[in-house]
């Protein structure tokens, strides 16, 4: 049920609970909680209440779910998938203001953050003790610890060390009804039934509200090396992460931009890439890079393994200090400003299993053109766990057809992969999510939400099909 005209009696309630300058009911100012970071989504909403702590956040939902009025749980609103924003008129819960870190536990190796700490400041807490978070992503001064956990979060070291669900070691959340549970002791072995940190890693806001998360840390690796390296074709690259994957002990990311979304973020930072030719226009060419992290200098481990590549690569560019090797890793990570610069694009985030890749990269273009003549597919994704960030624009930066979509997505399938690989279902996705799911596995979704959220107040237009 969407929050409508609120009435004055649960403004009143949710004031006292948190204060009157975290009620915000001015459509001016609640206008900026409704637009996605995409700015392809965007709703409105009657209602943005800010809780500053676990009470709260239960006090709050206690007085929502009084009043049947579902609720868009939102930290830093940099999902990608039509999640955090309210689409029909739901009240937005911002979980930004719990950002307290609690010291880190040094034995264990862990840290319990609120939800709302951000990535970067959640990074910054650990390196103080000389430890690092597991996950890493370019938008880590925005996204919280509880968004990135709600969306299982992957980003550029997950083949080191896992998505968000690997790094949660326990798990605080507030139920639809009010109720907490909280389990937080971090206990590496602990087999007392039902794991509710794995069920509420990727469940995108529809089963709970995360409100303190107890995270796994790594030792920092903090001598790296990073290569750029230049192929002609998206089955060089293919070869040689495998390649990679297969000798570099230490590697830590392995990341690709193929020929189109190459040339637009080189034009985008006015830089050329050292190594490969952008004569192939729109399309053809591919860049990965690759960096190792330890202990002590990988550079030799990394150089051997390039080097033995010489029969696939066309050129390649290897750098070791920080601001070498930062302006290698700006033509990775600032593709999706480039994008979003030239205009509002549909994404499409894919895993294909490692024997499809190849033929997925090459083949999607003209799947792309099939369904929308006009419409301009830009590739680039972290390769070496298989995952392709496909996106499409329209002429002239435009929105592409909706048939885009539905055509790569099934393409997708049919190769075997998955539609989303991290980026979540959220809105964008729901009418395709029956493409990897059979009716089975959904109907036990559903009985899930029912069990948890039995009169769907949570993102209730999200992940699940209305009719699932
Ligand atoms: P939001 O966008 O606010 O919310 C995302 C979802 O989680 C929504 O469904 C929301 O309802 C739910 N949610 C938020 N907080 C809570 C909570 N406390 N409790 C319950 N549900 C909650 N993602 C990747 O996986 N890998 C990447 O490499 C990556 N790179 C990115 C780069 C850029 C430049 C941008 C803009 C985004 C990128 N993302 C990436 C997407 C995004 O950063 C992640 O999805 C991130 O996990 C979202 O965190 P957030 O705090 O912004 O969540
Ligand atoms: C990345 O890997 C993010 O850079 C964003 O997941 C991907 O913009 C995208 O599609
Ligand atoms: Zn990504």
């Amino acid at each position: 049920m969407s929050a409508g005209v609120v009435d004055a009696g649960l403004i009143g309630e949710l004031t006292g609970i948190v204060g009157a300058a975290h009620v915000l009911h001015d459509p001016e100012i609640t206008a900026g909680y409704a637009v996605d970071w995409t700015r392809r989504f965007a709703g409105a909403t009657p209602l943005v209440i800010r809780p500053g702590d676990t009470a709260q956040t239960a006090a709050v939902m206690g007085a929502l779910a009084g009043a049947h009025i579902a609720v868009v749980p939102q930290g830093g609103n940099t999902g990608l998938v039509g999640g955090s924003v309210p689409l029909a008129g739901e009240a937005v819960l911002s979980m930004r203001r719990l950002n307290d870190c609690e010291p880190t536990d040094e034995l264990a190796s862990q840290v319990t953050l609120g939800a709302g700490v951000t990535l970067g400041e959640a990074q910054a807490h650990a390196a103080a003790s000389g430890l690092s978070v597991g996950v890493d992503l370019a938008a880590r001064d925005s996204a919280t610890i509880g968004g990135m956990v709600a969306t299982n979060a992957g980003g550029i070291n997950v083949l080191r060390y896992g998505a968000m669900r690997a790094q949660v070691a326990g798990i605080e959340a507030v139920l639809a009804d009010g109720t907490v549970v909280s389990h937080l002791a971090g206990l590496e072995k602990d087999n007392t039934g039902y794991d509710l940190g794995s069920l509420l890693a990727g469940s995108e806001g529809t089963l709970g509200i995360i409100t303190r998360v107890r995270l796994r840390l790594h030792p920092t690796q903090p001598e790296r090396a990073t290569a750029l390296l230049a192929f002609a074709t998206a089955a060089d690259a293919v070869s040689a992460a495998a390649a990679l994957r297969r000798s570099v002990a230490s590697l830590h990311a392995l990341e690709a931009v193929f020929g189109s979304a190459m040339t637009l973020v080189s034009r985008h930072l006015g830089v050329v890439p050292p190594v490969g030719s952008m004569d192939h226009g729109t399309g053809g060419g591919a860049w990965l890079i690759a960096e190792a992290a330890a202990r002590s200098d990988p550079s030799d481990e990394l150089g051997a393994a390039v080097a033995a590549l010489d029969d696939l690569v066309v050129d390649a560019a290897v750098a070791l200090d920080p601001a070498a090797r930062q302006r290698l890793w700006a033509f990775r990570e600032n593709v999706t400003e480039a994008i979003s610069a030239a205009g509002i694009p549909h994404k499409l985030d894919v895993t294909l299993p490692a024997a499809r890749l190849a033929e997925f990269v090459d083949g999607v273009p003209e799947v792309v053109r099939a369904a929308d003549p006009a419409a301009q597919p830009l590739l680039f994704g972290h390769l070496g766990d298989g995952n392709v960030h496909v996106n499409v624009l329209g002429p002239g930066g435009a929105e592409p057809a909706g048939e885009v979509d539905e055509a790569v997505l099934r393409y997708v399938a049919e190769l075997g992969g998955s539609i989303s690989a991290e980026h979540g279902i959220g809105t964008a996705k729901l009418s395709q999510l029956h493409l990897n799911r059979t009716e089975a596995e959904l109907a036990a979704f559903s009985a899930i939400k029912r069990a948890l959220d039995p009169a769907g107040l949570l993102n209730p237009n999200v992940l699940l099909p209305p009719n699932a």
